[in-house]
Formats: structure tokens, sequence, C-alpha cells
């Protein structure tokens, strides 16, 4: 079942251009008001400025746009990022304003932790241009359960995740 989810979801992104740069280890996806939010967890990504990109220097990873400093890989373990697309169109929202959170969850579903803010980047993957707008940043996750919260342009949305 979840094979089958995670197959429809590429196929979506492929569809809407979103692309598969990011080859998920675990993903999902969530209605937020008039948006579609898409979840992925990832390995941390190698972040680049235009300049770096302009000067052919950085030609695989991120393209940090605009929004929150971007935390590089040697300093977390996750690549914690959402697409967002418009419900009526598919097409991504390349200026969404994103907010982050994630905390831990016990077995109980307790949270156990204190919720983390993830300071977000507006990104793109390197040479895939606008269509592959998504938010987020590399984090520091340990394996667990969490619950992520994202909120975009004012709509929530909540995840459960386990890594
Ligand atoms: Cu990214």
């Amino acid at each position: 079942m979840t094979r089958i989810r995670n197959l429809f979801i590429a196929a979506a992104f492929a569809l809407t251009g979103a692309a598969a740069a990011h080859a998920g280890d675990a993903n999902m996806t969530k209605e937020a008001g008039p948006y579609e939010v898409a979840l992925h967890v990832l390995p941390a990504e190698p972040f680049h400025t235009q300049a770096e990109v302009d000067s052919g220097k950085a030609t695989k990873g991120m393209l940090a746009v605009a929004g929150a400093d971007p935390v590089q890989p040697d300093a977390a373990n996750h690549h914690l990022i959402v697409h967002v697309s418009d419900k009526g169109t598919d097409k991504p929202v390349t200026d969404a304003t994103v907010m982050m959170t994630y905390e831990r969850v016990g077995e109980n579903g307790e949270m156990t932790g204190t919720p983390q803010d993830v300071p977000v980047v507006n990104m793109q993957v390197i040479g895939k241009g606008a269509a592959s707008t998504h938010y987020g940043n590399n984090v520091t996750m340990s394996p667990g359960h969490y619950s992520v919260s994202v909120v975009v342009n004012g709509y929530p949305a909540t995840f459960d995740v386990s890594i």
C-alpha cells in the first residue's frame, strides 16, 4: 500500500516537473487549505548560492533561493523538506511562506521532546529551475518517531514520520 502510494506521488511529481532529484526514503502528502503539501525526509544535501552555480563551481545539490540560512550537511543528517503545490492546478508554489517544526513522539503518542524549529530555506534543485522549488533545511534527527508540523501561508498540516 505504501509502495503504491509512493509510486503515485513519484508519478505526480514527474508530471508537475517537480522532479525526481530527491530519491525519497520517506514521504507523504497532506492537504493544507488550497495546497497539497508533500513531506520528504532525505539524506542531508549540500547547499549552494546562485554565484556558485553561475560560476560552474556547483552543479549538484540545492540552490538556496531565499529564506533562512542553509545548514550544511556536515552539521546535519537529514534533508527535511516539503514540496507545495496548488490543489487546483497541481502547479508548484514557488513563493509560499512556510514554517516547520518537528518533535519526538513517544511510544504512546506523547510528545517527548522540545519542538525544534526548522530554519526554512526556499530552495531549488540545481539545474531544475523554479518547478523544483521546495522548502525546509538540513536537520539533525536521530532514528525515532516524529510529529512534523508545517504551516503553508497560514494553513497547517501535521505529519507523522518514522526515521
Ligand atoms: Cu532541497
